[in-house]
């Protein structure tokens, strides 16, 4: 056959449009299986090859589950409210609403060029207000449900891009979208209260299916420690300091006591602090560092000791100093601590900045040169003395501290709540309406969609407000409750909002009276295959499952993990090696290999590239050799002119069944192409096929190879009224006895030495087998002369004639 990728492409993918051979089909008696991938967020920039690979491997696996019979739910749709449109709107002077739809054609249009086997009938965008109607409901449900709330603390702010920022959009101090620097600024945001969930999130953890490094990333996010929070008084004073220690055995070895800069009672006690001036310079130094910087364990310490504040000791009633030092978080635990600087190596270090007395509690190490960190005898520890075990000296201080009320069991979180509101435009209006008799009220179900309002200019405001609280027509209402004059809330909703849920929406994405049907829930959920990026683990993964778990607890959904498996792609580097960027310009646009070589070449050299999870850079010489490689393919039929098939070639073909079979559900997509390559060799070795031989071969290749498979099928008749497609036709089965060779090669042995070599079918008799090897002429040399002793002959392994 002629490949004609230009003519075939489109040729096909209108055909499966016009036949819907990717519907999805609500109810269908056939097994369920829904795959689904992140969704774009449609960027001016278009489809990247990303894109392609993180797509390429649910396709491929959906394809492989509609021949096996199964009803697949593969769906698509734009993750469409967010900020790059918005700049783009600010400068070019267009709407965000209009540039997003623009967006979303463009990528439409270069989704379809690949032939990824979505259900188009199913596409929504979050940004549409009949998604977002439902996004601003299940914001009401927790806001109802008490997890929603308002608190004025410090926050992460991007200064350039004018937002608060959650603490999982600036990991690593950086703005998740701008990648600049992020400060820490005390405001008033509007929070959801995630930790609430921090044990059920971890613990679905061991329910699902998610690799390793996934579930470690996840865990180490929330970052779930259990220790003791414990009261240390101010001397002088009725004030109580609290701290969060894990680890309360070292209770006699505080030596001082450390506060965070930004710590209340400073502020409480001014008036007795005499180096009050050094304390507000120590705090402002303070603010212009980030979290980040503040946490790294390699820096000098640096703090401030107060003059005419000092702490008590609980447990033995002596007087010890107070410091302010930013290696404390007021984010974390109660924003103060207890020092133990014979057992914790930064207050080691800060101790010997400041000439603080080291007392060891617990024995080993070498005190002189850093902390001990590890297990020992307790020393120096009253009551503790003697104990050997920390699980036990902790176990025994917190039944001391709890009996004389000093101290209480705790766990504290790593995760922080989530900062949901951002002061910008282009996100869903939060449906909240601030009334001065009713307070904070939710705007009623029944006028949901709250509608973002048109504006002329989204310009951030520098007094830090969102544009929409320029608007007198979107502000002022009147309260659901009292009927009296009351206020909107401008701010939006981040952009992980909208793809916290959306999932849930591709079940039944037409709905306009609930945000899916429960029935429809039912059939379709969970998601049994989820892949994406290892960027979003903690991210979006953490809140959708979050979501998820809310939706459950309130009856809405019907399992509590949404996504019964997931996994992650490596990333596609630039030829160079290095990561693709505009900057660099090592970017490869997928529309250009569509043109140039084809969808096809395209999708077989993404998944052919390398192992799956890994990295790996862009070859143009491999995508040429995988063109080569259709061009081969297309040529079987004139070759298909067998009439009985040989049986090298059948073990060949149901070797390769089982192993495209199996790889493809390993996700080891680059070793199932390299089967399919060898058993094209073997086929033009052979150099004639069967009908059947060339049927089962384009079954195996059409996941990866959709478009000239399909056309090979009609070509050799198998499509008579181009409506019996390939692509739904049956997946091939292999038999396990016929996976095997039908010829061996083996080696043949005199005295355990290898002197000949020969082919023999597995099945080979004794007999036959002896004397063919005795025939060799390299073995025959080695037998003359002497006396046969033993003859030994295991079929398809080995042959050895043991002489004398
Ligand atoms: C005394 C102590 C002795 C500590 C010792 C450790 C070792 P994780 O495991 O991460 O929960 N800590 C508590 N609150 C803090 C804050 N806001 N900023 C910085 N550090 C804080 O760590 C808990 C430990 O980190 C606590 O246990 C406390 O130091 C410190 F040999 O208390 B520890
Ligand atoms: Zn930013």
């Amino acid at each position: 056959m002629k490949y004609n990728f230009k003519r075939i492409e489109p040729k096909w993918q209108k055909a499966w449009e016009e036949n819907k051979v990717f519907q999805a089909v609500d109810f269908s008696p056939k097994p369920k299986w829904y795959g689904l991938v992140e969704f774009p967020y449609p960027s001016g920039a278009g489809m990247h090859v990303g894109h392609i690979k993180a797509y390429s491997s649910i396709e491929i696996l959906s394809r492989k589950r509609r021949m096996q019979g199964y009803n697949v739910l593969f769906p698509i749709g734009f993750d469409s409210f967010g900020l790059p449109a918005e700049n783009y709107a600010i400068k070019t002077n267009t709407h965000p609403h209009d540039i997003t739809e623009k967006n979303i054609r463009h990528f439409t249009e270069q989704l379809k060029s690949v032939g990824f086997s979505f259900d188009w009938d199913r596409e929504f965008a979050t940004s549409r207000k009949d998604y977002y109607h439902w996004t601003q409901w299940i914001f009401e449900k927790l806001f109802e449900h008490g997890l929603v709330f308002r608190s004025k603390t410090l926050v992460n702010y991007c200064p350039h891009c004018k937002v608060v920022l959650s603490n999982e959009d600036s990991q690593g101090g950086k703005c998740d979208i701008c990648h600049n620097d992020v400060v820490q600024l005390s405001k008033d945001v509007w929070f959801l209260r995630i930790t609430q969930y921090a044990d059920k999130l971890l613990e679905g953890l061991d329910h699902v299916d998610y690799p390793e490094s996934i579930k470690q990333q996840e865990i180490s996010w929330i970052g779930k420690s259990t220790g003791a929070f414990v009261d240390f008084p101010l001397d002088g004073t009725d004030e109580k300091l609290e701290i969060y220690t894990t680890r309360c055995d070292t209770l006699f070895g505080v030596t001082f006591m450390v506060v965070a800069p930004e710590h209340p009672v400073l502020d409480k006690y001014k008036d007795r602090i005499k180096n009050w001036s050094d304390v507000e310079a120590y705090r402002q130094e303070c603010a212009k560092k980030t979290e980040f910087e503040r946490t790294q364990l390699v820096k000098d310490k640096t703090g401030v000791k107060i003059d005419g504040l000092a702490a008590v000791n609980p447990i033995t009633g002596k007087k010890i100093p107070l410091f302010i030092a930013d290696y404390v978080m007021m984010g974390y635990g109660t924003g103060a601590i207890m020092a133990v600087p014979a057992h914790d190596q930064r207050d080691y270090e800060f101790a010997k900045k400041f000439g603080m007395e080291i007392i060891q509690v617990i024995k080993g190490g070498d005190i002189e040169k850093e902390a001990y960190t590890g297990d020992g005898e307790m020393i120096n520890s009253g009551f503790l003395n003697g104990l050997t075990n920390k699980k036990d000296s902790i176990e025994k201080m917190l039944e001391y501290l709890t009996e004389k009320g000093i101290g209480r069991k705790g766990v504290q979180y790593k995760m922080k709540d989530w900062a949901f509101n951002r002061q910008r435009y282009w996100g869903e209006p939060i449906p909240l309406i601030h009334c001065p008799k009713c307070g904070t009220v939710l705007v009623p179900e029944n006028e949901l969609p709250l509608e973002l309002p048109p504006v002329k200019n989204f310009e951030p405001g520098t007094d830090g407000q969102s544009p929409l609280a320029k608007i007198p027509e979107f502000v002022n209402c009147t309260c659901p409750k009292c009927g009296g004059p009351a206020k909107r809330e401008t701010d939006t909703m981040p952009q992980w909002a909208g793809s916290s849920w959306y999932f849930l929406r591709f079940c039944d994405p037409h709905n306009d009276k609930v945000f899916a049907d429960r029935k429809k829930l039912e059939y379709w959920m969970p998601v049994d295959h989820y892949n994406g990026g290892m960027e979003h683990v903690t991210r979006h993964l953490l809140y959708s499952r979050f979501w998820h778990h809310f939706l459950y607890d309130i009856g809405e959904v019907n399992t509590p993990e949404p996504y019964a498996k997931r996994t992650y792609q490596g990333m596609i580097l630039g030829a160079d090696g290095e990561k693709m960027s505009k900057s660099k310009g090592n970017v490869i646009d997928p529309v250009d290999i569509v043109n140039e070589y084809g969808a096809d070449t395209l999708r077989t050299y993404v998944m052919f590239m390398g192992d799956y999870a890994s990295a790996a850079p862009w070859s143009d010489e491999s995508v040429k050799g995988c063109r080569r490689f259709l061009d081969r393919v297309a040529g079987l039929t004139d070759i298909m002119t067998a009439e009985k098939e040989d049986p090298q070639i059948e073990a060949d073909l149901h070797k390769t069944i089982k192993k495209v079979s199996d790889d493809i559900e390993n996700m080891k997509f680059n070793t199932a192409i390299a089967a399919l390559m060898t058993l094209l060799n073997e086929f033009t070795k052979a150099g004639s096929i069967t009908k059947a031989d060339l049927i089962t071969f384009i079954k195996l290749l059409s996941p990866f190879a959709p478009h000239i498979t399909e056309e090979m099928w009609q070509y050799i008749g198998m499509n008579p009224d181009g409506k019996t497609f390939l692509t739904v036709s049956e997946w091939p089965s292999y038999d396990e006895d016929k996976t095997r060779d039908a010829e061996k090669e083996i080696g043949v042995q005199v005295n355990g030495k290898v002197r000949a070599s020969i082919r023999l079918a597995v099945d080979c008799p004794r007999e036959e087998a002896l004397s063919r090897g005795k025939a060799e002429p390299n073995v025959a040399k080695y037998l003359e002369g002497k006396t046969i002793v033993k003859e030994i002959y295991v079929p398809g392994r080995i042959l050895n004639i043991v002489v004398k």
